[in-house]
């Protein structure tokens, strides 16, 4: 791995390390004595949410000498179960798979339209979880560390034209001299070894998925990832426990992979500044007559009993919920009358980055192989296509036998967009994506496909998806994107409009599609909003 630990990092990975051991749900630097910092109800600056939105703002804080705690309503993921292992497997998931489930609900839900995916489970805070909207359902992680706990560690870079045209009042060329490399390094963003990839077994299907694009004329790109390929070279050569290559991905990675809570988060709790509360949900958020935020956080119990309802004050209030998660949180301020100057924009712009998932069938002779490392290197990329920009991940199925299926998750350029807005009758916020909006990204995905089907003489698999025959899974998105719109629901920075002193740092400023897998883009732009407000505003 590229990026070299600091020794900010080592003290709080210890301290991590540490706390989970000794069972804390509360961890600061102090937790690296195994002792529980005190519970406090105020700081100078909360953090919500641990993602990588979250983690940006509180190390940046923490740097700058600003007392911060962060709430995290997902647990710490580091103590090891029965098995040995803190995460469970994906072929064999229970209770740490899912957040309160009696049932795994995984994207690939059958296999010869066989029901043998999904597994009964005891609810849990697990480390993924499914929101189910109207006519979409959004994945998220949950835990110390968010997303990074669960995804797939693709870490691009979008194209500069088009994040110019997503954020035409960010300074370009500020972003990719300055924040892009900045949020790189601070990753450990690495990039597989081509002699490697070209003779391993474990990337056959995706060598076999870029002849197919080829055939059809395509371009395919390598893209750089968080999982450490040192490591997972060393698996392949029997002298690293696997992880990648043991099908671990959605349910978390036990080895190799760089999530934050080695890169960041650990960074932040070496501050000696930063201090983190686990298993806390806040759910309402206000303002106190003399300007300070009040903060109402359920803290829950490993059955999801709230245990105690605990308020929370501070000046400087960062939300790094996600982007249902902050969305949610201002939509229900907004319209319950907490914060009623939050502006009209608060709650639109949401996308799915066009996510569609789907999968083809090969011929006999272009095997994908048994042996499939699960974290995808490679993507189809068409996205300078006038006429139907897609960007498509070339994604793993580890079934450890050979099955011939290539599966993609393709980005579509899906101009479609939906709004949350609070029900009064329920006390819920609801999303309103229809499914017409989802067949947009379908015609585009088709498009691409049929091409590649066509070259090949191949068709699609329609058997994993669910009884109903669905080729493209259409239903969910990995990339929900947008809800608090950088310069529409904040200032240029992620100050949001109405109130001082309250950011947005998280996937809900990007306006609903960036082209690639987003979680560089959203880094880079907290790694921006952090340098601005740190010097600009008042410090606390
Ligand atoms: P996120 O990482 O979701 O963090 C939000 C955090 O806030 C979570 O830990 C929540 O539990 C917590 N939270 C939310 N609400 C509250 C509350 N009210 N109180 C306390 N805590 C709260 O947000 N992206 C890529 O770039 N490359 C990939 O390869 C990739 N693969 C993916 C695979 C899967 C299966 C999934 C689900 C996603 C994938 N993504 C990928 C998307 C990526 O993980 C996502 O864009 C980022 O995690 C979003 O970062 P945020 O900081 O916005």
């Amino acid at each position: 791995m590229q990026h070299q630990l600091t020794r900010r990092h080592i003290l709080g990975m210890i301290a991590l390390q540490t706390a989970a051991t000794a069972g804390l749900t509360r961890v600061g630097l102090e937790s690296a004595r195994a002792a529980e910092p005190a519970a406090v109800d105020n700081a100078p600056a909360i953090v919500v949410g641990s993602g990588y939105g979250g983690a940006v703002a509180a190390l940046r804080l923490g740097q700058a000498g600003i007392r911060t705690l962060v709430l995290e309503m997902g647990r710490l993921w580091n103590t090891a179960g029965s098995d040995g292992k803190v995460f469970c497997s994906t072929s064999a998931p229970d209770q740490r798979s899912m957040w309160f489930r009696t049932r795994t609900e995984a994207p690939l839900a059958s296999f010869l339209w066989l029901d043998v995916v999904n597994k009964a489970i005891t609810p849990y805070p697990g480390v993924l979880d499914r929101v189910h909207y109207d006519n979409m359902s959004v994945y998220v992680g949950r835990g110390v560390g968010g997303g990074s706990l669960v995804n797939g560690g693709m870490a691009v870079t979008p194209l500069k034209s088009y994040f110019s045209e997503q954020f035409p009042a960010v300074d370009a060329d500020e972003m990719y001299g300055t924040y892009f490399p900045r949020a790189r390094a601070m990753l450990g963003v690495n990039a597989v070894d081509p002699a490697w990839f070209e003779s391993t077994e474990w990337y056959r299907f995706t060598r076999t998925s870029r002849k197919a694009a080829a055939n059809a004329g395509l371009r395919t790109t390598f893209v750089p990832n968080v999982y450490d390929f040192g490591h997972m070279q060393r698996e392949a050569a029997g002298t690293a426990t696997r992880s990648a290559l043991a099908g671990e991905v959605i349910y978390g990675n036990n080895e190799g992979k760089r999530s934050l809570d080695k890169s960041y988060l650990a960074a932040a709790l070496g501050t000696g500044n930063v201090t983190l509360h686990t298993l806390e949900k806040v759910r309402s958020v206000s303002r106190a007559g003399d300007g300070s935020y009040l903060l109402t956080a359920d803290r829950i119990d490993d059955s999801g009993t709230v245990v105690e309802t605990r308020q929370y004050s501070c000046a400087y209030l960062f939300l790094g919920g996600g982007s249902v998660g902050t969305t949610e949180l201002l939509v229900r301020a907004r319209d319950t009358g907490t914060l009623p100057d939050l502006d009209p924009a608060v709650g639109a712009g949401w996308g799915t980055n066009g996510n569609v998932m789907l999968a083809r069938a090969n011929h006999v002779w272009d095997t994908v192989g048994a042996d499939q490392a699960t974290m995808p290197v490679m993507g189809i990329d068409d996205w300078a296509n006038p006429d139907n920009p897609v960007f498509a991940e070339i994604a793993p199925l580890p079934m450890g036998f050979e099955h011939w299926i290539s599966l993609y998750l393709a980005i579509t350029k899906n101009p479609e967009r939906a709004s949350f807005t609070y029900d009064p009758a329920s006390g819920t916020v609801k999303l309103g994506w229809s499914a017409a909006q989802s067949a947009v990204s379908v015609g585009m995905a088709r498009k691409l496909f049929d091409r590649i089907n066509l070259a090949n003489l191949t068709i699609y698999r329609h058997d994993l998806f669910g009884s109903s025959g669905k080729v493209f899974a259409d239903d969910f998105t990995y990339h929900p994107l947008g809800g608090c719109v950088l310069g529409r629901a904040t200032d240029g920075y992620g100050r949001v409009k109405g109130y001082s002193r309250l950011y947005v740092t998280d996937g809900s400023l990007v306006p609903g599609n960036i082209g690639v897998n987003p979680f560089v883009t959203i880094t880079a732009l907290a790694e921006r909003t952090m340098a601005r407000v740190l010097v600009e505003d008042t410090a606390p």
